[in-house]
C-alpha cells in the first residue's frame, strides 16, 4: 500500500493527532497496530522507531519520526499541495501564531487536561483502578485558568491562531474529545466561546472519522 506508515492505535490521543492531519489533507496512509498490552512498544523493532518506547511513530521510506506534533507538521508539509493549509507557512505572522497556540496546547492545555482524562477515564477503564480525586481537582483548577485565557482569545478570533482553522486547533482535539466523555465535560459550559469553537472543530469530517476509532465511554 502506498503512503506513509503510522505505528500506533486509533484510541491513543497522540496517534489520533497524526491521523487527523492525514485525514485533513486526504493522504493515503497505512495504520500499523502496535500491541500495547503485550509490550510491543517496548520491543526492539518499535524502539528503533521511537526510542522512548511510545506511540505514535511514522515511517516514510527511510525517514522515521516520533513525537506526534513533529509528525503532524511533517504530514502537513508533505501534503501541502492538497490545498489544506494548516500551518500557514506562506505568512510569517500567521505561522508564528500557529506555533504560539500549538505551544500553548502542549505546554499549558495538555498538562492540565491530561491528568483529568487519565484519572477519570484511563485508570478505571484500562487498569481497573480508582481515580485519584486530588489529582483531578487540582488539574481542574489548572484547566479552568487555561480556559479563561482561551475564552478571551476565542472571543476575539474564531480560531486560536486567528480567523483560520490550523494545526493549533486540531491538536487540542484528542484530549478534549476524551474529557467530553468524563464527568468533567461540563467545565466547558462556563466558557461559551470555547464551547462554540469546540462544536465548530468537531463538525469537520476528519474529526468525525478519527473520533469513530476512539473510546466512546
Ligand atoms: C507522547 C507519546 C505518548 O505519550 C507524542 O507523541 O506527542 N510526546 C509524545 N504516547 C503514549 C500513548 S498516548 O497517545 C504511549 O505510548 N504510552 C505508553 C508508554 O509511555 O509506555
Amino acid at each position: 500500500m502506498a503512503g506513509v506508515k503510522i505505528y500506533g492505535k486509533p484510541i491513543s490521543t497522540c496517534t489520533a493527532r497524526v491521523l487527523l492531519c492525514l485525514e485533513e489533507v486526504g493522504a493515503e496512509y497505512q495504520l500499523v497496530s502496535i500491541n500495547m498490552p503485550s509490550g510491543e512498544h517496548k520491543g526492539p523493532a518499535h524502539l528503533a522507531r521511537n526510542p522512548f518506547g511510545q506511540i505514535p511513530a511514522l515511517e516514510d521510506g527511510d525517514l522515521v519520526l516520533f513525537e506526534s506534533r513533529a509528525i503532524s507538521k511533517y504530514v502537513l508539509r508533505k501534503y501541502k499541495e492538497s490545498g489544506t493549509d494548516l500551518l500557514k507557512e506562506g505568512n510569517l505572522a500567521e505561522s508564528a501564531m500557529v506555533e504560539v497556540w500549538l505551544e500553548a496546547e502542549s505546554q499549558q492545555y495538555n498538562p492540565a487536561i491530561s491528568p483529568i482524562v487519565w484519572q477519570s477515564l484511563i485508570v478505571p477503564k484500562m487498569y481497573g483502578g480508582t481515580p485519584d480525586q486530588a489529582i483531578i481537582d487540582s488539574s481542574l483548577e489548572k484547566l479552568k485558568k487555561v480556559l479563561e485565557v482561551y475564552e478571551a482569545r476565542l472571543s476575539k478570533s474564531k480560531y486560536l491562531a486567528g480567523n483560520f482553522f490550523s494545526l493549533a486547533d486540531l491538536s487540542h482535539f484528542p484530549f478534549t474529545r476524551y474529557l467530553m466523555i468524563t464527568p468533567y465535560a461540563s467545565v466547558f459550559e462556563s466558557y461559551p466561546h470555547v464551547k462554540a469553537w469546540w462544536e465548530d472543530i468537531t463538525s469537520r469530517p476528519a474529526f468525525k472519522k478519527v473520533s469513530a476509532g476512539m473510546l466512546d465511554s
